[in-house]
């Protein structure tokens, strides 16, 4: 069958809803394709740290209700040494906060949105396929969940498929312009049913290893630990996870209060950058393009850039021709990509011990910088609210 439509959006996470919810302001119709069910990408636990500009965004697509009312606002992070743990004042430093919601909590509101507009959204797609990307009239090819062979006719596509997709692949040697670097470490992130034990984020070097203290709301912690590449989860009880925790965050007068775990995953860490964001019609947006270690929180935060500026983009193109606007896309968003990149491997690299004691004192000759002196903390201050 064929859907006609102006863009045709591969991917229901976070980008592409976002995305859909942004062109329906400008009345630019969509249809997005998604491969996994609605369920399963409403359930993945991801981020949790929100810059303002994407709560910006979100209140701008109109579904910031709940993320006012339930979400955090934070006005810094603790780093933690043994034995020291200091808070970076967001505030004081550079006059911005961040807001504690989580992934899931935004996928939740954006279904709710996408549901009361009618958006055509197709779950649990197969044999996804792009065509004539460099025309004016690309599609998009795919079966849907019933097994019927479907094809979108359409005047862009917005590629939000993750790292894993589909649609940077139909660039043309794409692998060219791509850069990549795998971190010799990998994170064990909990959630568990148990107040916060901090009213904002700790991040803590220790010898043992990283470990961040997060939350999701008043009754749920969300908490990460350094483990070893091809680690397994079946490595690690409750008990293990919560005697390393409370090790690695210990400090005098402070316990880590303990809960039942609900979640247990293990994230591989990469900086990943795709310097062709576009080809012809075809645009990249989120992890289709980039994939940042989630030391920084700004791998949600860097989608939510690309799609604002995908978004204006697509209107200049499809209501003014504005095919010049269109040529500079991927350059504009290289710009955020790149800056977020380098402050996530900075973050990543001066958190997380190699277990080389002559690299142990330079991160920690580092750490003690960033604490001490106010023009350091208000660079990392200014690097993680998304500040320009
Ligand atoms: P997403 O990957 O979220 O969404 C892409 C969607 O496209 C998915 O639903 C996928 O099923 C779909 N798709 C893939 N191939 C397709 C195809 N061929 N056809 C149709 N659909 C297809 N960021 C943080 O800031 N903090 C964190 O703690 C954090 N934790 C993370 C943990 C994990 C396990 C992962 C993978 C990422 C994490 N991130 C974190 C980063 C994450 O939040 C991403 O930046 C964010 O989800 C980006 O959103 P999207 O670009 O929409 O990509
Ligand atoms: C989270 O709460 O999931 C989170 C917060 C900050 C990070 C990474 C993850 O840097």
């Amino acid at each position: 069958m064929i859907i006609k439509t102006r863009v045709a959006i591969i991917g229901a996470g976070p980008a592409g809803l976002i995305l859909s919810r942004y062109l329906a302001l400008h009345n630019i119709d969509t249809v997005v394709i998604e491969n996994r069910s609605r369920e399963y990408v409403q359930s993945r636990v991801r981020a949790g740290i929100l810059e303002t500009q994407l709560v910006a965004l979100l209140d701008e697509i109109g579904i910031g209700e709940r993320l006012h009312k339930e979400g955090f606002e934070h006005k810094g992070i603790y780093l933690q040494i043994p034995g020291n743990r200091h808070h970076i004042n967001f505030n004081d430093l550079v006059g911005q906060s961040v807001w504690a919601y989580g992934q899931t909590e935004i996928q939740r509101d954006l279904h709710t949105a996408s549901d009361a507009a009618g958006q055509q959204i197709y779950y649990e797609v197969s044999d996804v396929n792009l065509g004539e990307i460099n025309s004016t009239r690309p599609i998009v090819n795919f079966t849907d969940s019933e097994g019927n062979k479907q094809t979108i006719e359409c005047e862009a596509i917005a590629g939000c498929d993750g790292f894993w997709g589909v649609s940077r692949q139909a660039i043309p040697d794409v692998e060219v312009d791509c850069f990549e670097k795998v971190y010799p470490f990998s994170w064990l992130g909990i959630m568990a049913n148990v107040k916060p034990s901090v009213d904002e984020l700790v991040y803590a070097w220790h010898p043992k290893g990283f470990a961040l203290n997060s939350m999701r709301s008043e009754k749920v912690t969300r908490l990460y630990l350094q483990v070893d590449n091809g680690d397994q989860l079946s490595n690690w009880s409750d008990d293990r996870c919560w005697d390393e925790l409370s090790e690695r965050l210990a400090l005098d007068g402070w316990d880590l209060e303990r809960g039942p775990i609900t979640e247990k995953s293990i994230l591989a860490m990469r900086s990943f950058v795709s310097n062709k964001m576009q080809y012809g019609r075809l645009f990249l947006a989120g992890d289709a393009a980039h994939t940042v270690p989630p030391t920084g929180a700004k791998g949600l935060n860097l989608a939510a850039n690309d799609v604002r500026l995908l978004g204006e983009t697509l209107v200049e193109l499809l209501t003014k021709n504005n095919q010049a606007f269109a040529d500079d896309y991927s350059r504009k968003a290289l710009e955020k990509v790149w800056g977020a990149t380098r402050f996530s491997w900075w973050f990543t690299s001066m958190m997380h011990t190699n277990f080389d004691p002559f690299d142990a004192q330079l991160q920690l000759a580092q750490i003690n910088h960033v604490m001490n002196s106010k023009y350091a903390a208000a660079d990392l201050a200014e690097k993680y609210v998304g500040v320009r």
